[in-house]
């Protein structure tokens, strides 16, 4: 239950898909070797080997050995120790920095010299702790020379090779899946030179109007997503973020999400308003997953709310809001026990497929949609309220468990349905968590005034405390790997039987370690016996989720802790994941290896989402507060609104008691898939009441058993083995 109170203020208006092909529109590069470091560009402290690397393509098989490109000689420990030792003999030996005079000085010093040490940093002393407006300015650096990389070798291709320089295409003519995907980021870093560069691109090579298939969601959250919010941000703060004099209409973004919008509608055209997994654009045909089934992930089909919605409010187009509103109310009405919902749903007939209950891939934006559509209209839609709040007592009582022996909280999987085993597993798409319960507790409201708000209690302090646990637990994933970086995958050690949330009274529930996250010399993370990371989950693919709910965390409980912990993870990201050329950063193959070896792709989301966290920890909070917008699940910035004469909810839960518990895979009662809309209005004209969608039909065969497979390497999303 959330305490915070309705905001009053009306915001400013005026998860790879596994069907596309590639566009076979490959683009090579040859790139010079010899340009500068990364290091040279964000600290300025380090220099380069600059040696070239081998080509690495994305899309081989994961289990492909990788790029064997040598790091650079810092990053060698047996180079440095050579290189260390020589420097120890000769300074003793000609007596200028005798190693003998270190450990004689008096303890003042030898202690001053260790702290010194200690707080010695990637980025040197040239960032000095509590600094942030210059923490912040290092991630603008990094996000520069990934941008300025990318127009350099692969300039309006949708896939970036940052190590050989290649680039793709995803449909013919190119999406903008870079271009677009980064623009707000540009603006709030005030980029104008990139900014202009990609809107001259946008106006003269951005076409939608392409015979070629894509995925529903991805290009939903992305594009949509990414255009919806360079209009939010050029127009609701005119002349603040990047202003650009570039001769064209302010209503570039816009136009071209409307466009999408209209292309990504006939997804949704199926017997239960659920859309498919992907649609073609020049033909609006959706087209069905290829594997599970024909069903769509959940998590796909209803993380599309936000912006559909936004865009109904901007355009006054109620069918957009119509659209992805019914999908809410075609799930719900499956009636998943305790709010917690299988990850495959059939478009045809609205039910679910299967009984695999996850927050991870095909589960997770499912949960975040829920509260993030209750602040998007200024919490006046409280259905979205109640299911997050069913939602949230379902994890604690079926999916929250404890680590052996530190007590790390851990949100596990139910693999088999809620009666069966629980799986000990965090995908690292399931640490969206810890600052979407803060968000949702709190309303985005400081913490401090969020406990001043009359219903605030007990309940409250209660989920604060768990999205603190859960933060920990993320952090860890990042500690407990030789290299600072999370795998995409965590297994936890847990106790047998497994100690549950539910067990344990209010207040008493178990807590990790106090002292888990200790730095300095000597100090061990606590935690290492609790921690699995698997090689064959041990990539990592330059994911936000983390960072995000650090940023979350900052902004409403105001603890310096998270700063910190998100310094130190960006100076992980920079130590290990630049090109050695210093034209970008790379996922990489494996975390468990020091050094690791490069995956060779930036994904967009690099810069859409894990950049603009980075630099929205480091800035002031006076930037975008969290009570002013709500951020869709691809970290794209759009303004909360009211619901006024134009929109309102169009459907309400079945009442619980009075419907037979439908069973996670039936098919529900008939009426299913009907809404109706008792209250949608434009403005000054009354609607009368209207049927929407159509009732279940189809029957897409049944087959129910989860098949194991791989992972898309953008989306985390399963893919089947074939
Ligand atoms: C992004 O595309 C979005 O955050 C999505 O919700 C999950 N996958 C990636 C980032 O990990």
């Amino acid at each position: 239950m959330s305490a915070y109170a309705p905001n009053p203020q009306n915001g400013p208006i005026q998860r790879h898909p596994d069907n596309w092909h590639s566009a076979q529109a490959r683009h090579t590069t040859e790139g010079p070797a010899h340009s500068n470091g990364i290091s040279d560009k964000v600290s300025g402290f380090f220099g380069s080997d600059r040696r070239e690397g081998l080509p690495m393509y994305k899309d081989k098989p994961f289990s492909y050995p990788g790029s064997r490109k040598k790091h650079p000689w810092y990053k060698q420990r047996r180079t440095v120790a050579v290189v260390l030792t020589s420097f120890a003999v000769m300074s003793w030996w000609f007596g200028i920095l005798s190693p003998l005079s270190y450990f004689t000085s008096g303890d003042g010093e030898v202690q001053a010299a260790v702290k010194e040490k200690a707080q010695t940093s990637w980025f040197g002393n040239k960032v000095p702790a509590g600094d942030w407006e210059a923490r912040a300015q290092k991630v603008k650096e990094a996000f520069k020379t990934s941008f300025n990389g990318y127009e350099k070798y692969a300039w309006g291709y949708d896939e970036f090779n940052p190590v050989s320089k290649n680039s793709r295409q995803m449909v013919p003519g190119g999406m903008g899946w870079i271009i677009v995907d980064a623009l707000d980021t540009m603006m709030l870093m005030n980029l104008t030179d990139e900014l202009t560069h990609s809107r001259q691109w946008i106006h003269q090579n951005l076409t939608y109007d392409q015979d070629h298939d894509v995925n529903t969601f991805e290009t939903t959250i992305r594009m949509l997503g990414g255009l919806l919010s360079a209009h939010y941000l050029s127009t609701a703060f005119p002349g603040v973020y990047a202003p650009v004099d570039d001769g064209l209409t302010d209503d570039l973004y816009v136009e071209k999400a409307t466009d999408l919008a209209d292309r990504l509608l006939g997804a949704y055209e199926t017997s239960s308003g659920v859309p498919l997994a992907s649609v073609n654009l020049q033909s609006m045909k959706g087209i069905p997953s290829h594997a599970d089934g024909g069903a769509s992930s959940t998590a796909e089909a209803t993380s599309l709310q936000l912006e559909m919605k936004y865009l109904a409010k901007l355009t006054g187009e109620d069918h957009y809001w119509d659209k992805a509103e019914n999908v809410m109310k075609v799930v719900d009405d499956n009636q998943a026990r305790d709010g917690l919902v299988p990850i495959f749903i059939y478009a045809d007939r609205g039910t679910f497929r299967g009984e695999n209950i996850r927050l991870g891939s095909r589960g997770d934006s499912y949960y975040e949609y829920l509260i993030k559509q209750y602040l998007q209209t200024s919490q006046q839609e409280p259905v979205y309220q109640a299911m997050w709040n069913e939602t949230l007592e379902g994890i604690k009582k079926h999916l929250i468990t404890y680590s052996s022996p530190s007590n790390f909280t851990v949100l596990a999987e139910r693999p088999s349905g809620l009666d069966h085993h629980i799986s000990p597993k965090m995908d690292h798409l399931t640490c969206f968590m810890p600052g979407t319960i803060a968000l949702a507790t709190t309303g985005g409201l400081p913490l401090v005034q969020a406990k001043a708000q009359p219903n605030w209690g007990p309940q409250q302090d209660e989920d604060m405390r768990l999205a603190e646990e859960l933060m920990n637990t993320c952090w860890g994933m990042y500690k407990a790997s030789p290299i600072g970086l999370a795998g995409e995958i965590t297994h936890f050690n847990i106790y047998d039987p497994p100690l549950m949330y539910g067990s344990f009274p209010q207040g008493e529930k178990p807590a990790s370690p106090a002292s888990f996250d200790t730095s300095g010399p000597g100090a061990e993370f606590v935690g290492h016996d609790d921690y699995i990371i698997k090689a064959g989950d041990s990539h990592n693919l330059q994911r936000p989720e983390t960072i995000e709910s650090l940023f979350y965390m900052w902004r409403i409980t105001g603890d310096e802790k998270y700063r910190n912990w998100g310094w130190e993870m960006f100076e992980s990201f920079i130590k290990w994941t630049a090109v050695e050329d210093g034209t970008g950063y790379s996922s990489l193959q494996n975390v468990l290896r020091d050094p690791p070896t490069m995956k060779d792709n930036m994904e967009s989301f690099w810069l859409a989402e894990t950049l603009k966290y980075f630099y929205l920890l480091f800035s002031p909070n006076t930037i975008l507060p969290l009570t002013d917008v709500v951020f869709n699940t691809e970290a794209h910035a759009f303004p909360r609104f009211q619901l006024n004469k134009l929109f309102s909810t169009g459907w309400e839960r079945k009442p619980r008691d009075l419907v037979p518990e439908a069973k996670q895979g039936q098919e529900p009662d008939v009426t299913v898939n009907t809404i109706v809309r008792t209250e949608v209005h434009m403005e000054g004209e009354e609607k009368t009441p209207e049927r929407v969608a159509g009732a279940a039909a189809g029957a897409t065969p049944d087959v129910l058993v989860e098949a194991e497979g791989g992972r898309d390497a953008v989306t985390g999303k399963e893919v089947p083995v074939t």
